[in-house]
């Protein structure tokens, strides 16, 4: 095989990243950790758990250690496979933070500016407005452009997230010289935006207040059935996918990213049907889902040495695929 062959049929790279910033919802399992299990079969995986990226909101050191421990096995516990993919705790791999500076030196603040998320948090945090939340897609285009990511699976609340990493890469290889293969976004067949419980209208997230707006994956059957039971629907009854019917909507979302049944197939199902039934119907099969990954959780959690060895891996599998990027960067900027 010439060196052309060998380039073009090695495996793509895919990348990407969770925050510790809770246990996982059933939003982060459906729209994003679920579908990674899947690409383990085709793709080169590396995924990480975020927890850089968790710093720009304040945070309590003692339970993020934790967290970010809870996180990395639950990567594990959803399906991924230390051993088919690279899963590793971001940082754990010190050419992150320093691929990062290099990188907000070629971030224009204008482009900064105009990121949603910074946006976001800093209507929601108003009394911590810090530079980290300005500077976050720096870092963010430093985690992909380590590891010369082919691909990113990116929801629609992330492409400019892509967007502003691969100018940032294009900016480099045009002032310093080619150096960063430009990340593609991968946007998944299967894949579900879920919403909260209780506001159907915003995201499910992991660090909603209200606790019964949010299924987390390692809820037990009993309090998913309770979440679901108390989801805000409307005051028809019907159980058919449209607008206005956001709670409805949200359930028949959930329910088909689990069953895998199209929306159309589930209004049959359940025509004649009322609320109570089908509600209990997507905690069921959600609770199916869940059971286990919180067997598996509780298992990794009790073997910490399996754990920490694991993750003692990991970083160093990632630091050394990250530090021939980062010293070829390092070299062509002039610093070493
Ligand atoms: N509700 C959701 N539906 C579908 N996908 C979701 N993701 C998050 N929430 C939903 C996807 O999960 C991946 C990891 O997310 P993250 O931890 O990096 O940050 P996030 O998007 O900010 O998630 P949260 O749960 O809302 O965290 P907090 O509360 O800390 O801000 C991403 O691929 C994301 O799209």
């Amino acid at each position: 095989m010439n060196e052309k062959d060998a380039v073009t049929s090695r495996r793509k790279i895919i990348l990407s990243g969770i925050q510790p910033t809770g246990t996982f919802t059933l939003g982060n399992y459906l729209g994003a950790v679920k579908n990674w299990r899947h690409l383990q079969e085709e793709y080169d995986c590396y995924y990480f758990v975020a927890d850089l990226h968790a710093l720009t909101v304040y945070h309590d050191p003692a339970a993020r250690r934790k967290a970010s421990r809870a996180a990395f096995a639950l990567l594990l516990a959803c399906g991924l496979d230390p051993e088919q993919s690279l899963v590793f705790i971001q940082s754990h791999v010190p050419a992150h933070a320093q691929m990062g500076w290099m990188l907000s030196c070629l971030s224009p603040f204008g482009d900064l500016s105009r990121m949603t998320q910074f946006k976001d948090k800093s209507a929601k945090h108003p009394e911590d407005i810090n530079a980290g939340l300005f500077t976050y897609p720096a870092l963010m285009a430093g985690d992909i452009l380590l590891y010369q990511a082919d691909y990113v699976p990116v929801g629609a609340d992330q492409t400019q997230h892509l967007e502003f990493t691969r100018n940032v890469a294009a900016r480099f290889n045009h002032v310093y010289g080619e150096t960063f293969r430009l990340p593609e976004g991968y946007f998944p067949k299967a894949g579900a935006r879920v919403m909260s419980l209780q506001e159907p209208t915003a995201k499910m997230s992991k660090s909603d207040e209200n606790a019964k707006a949010t299924i987390y994956i390692l809820d037990d059957e009993k309090t998913i059935l309770k979440k679901f039971k108390s989801a805000v629907t409307d005051s028809e009854a019907e159980i058919a996918f449209r607008e206005g019917k956001d709670g409805i909507n949200n359930l028949m979302t959930i329910y088909s990213a689990v069953t895998g049944k199209s929306l159309d197939e589930i209004t049959a199902e359940f025509a004649g049907k009322g609320y109570g039934d089908f509600k209990t119907a997507v905690g069921t099969v959600v609770a199916d889902e869940l059971r286990p990954i919180r067997e598996n959780y509780a298992r990794l959690m009790e073997d910490k040495s399996y754990l920490d060895a694991e993750i003692a891996k990991g970083a160093e599998r990632a630091a050394h695929i990250a530090e021939r990027t980062l010293k070829k960067t390092m070299r062509k900027m002039g610093l070493c």
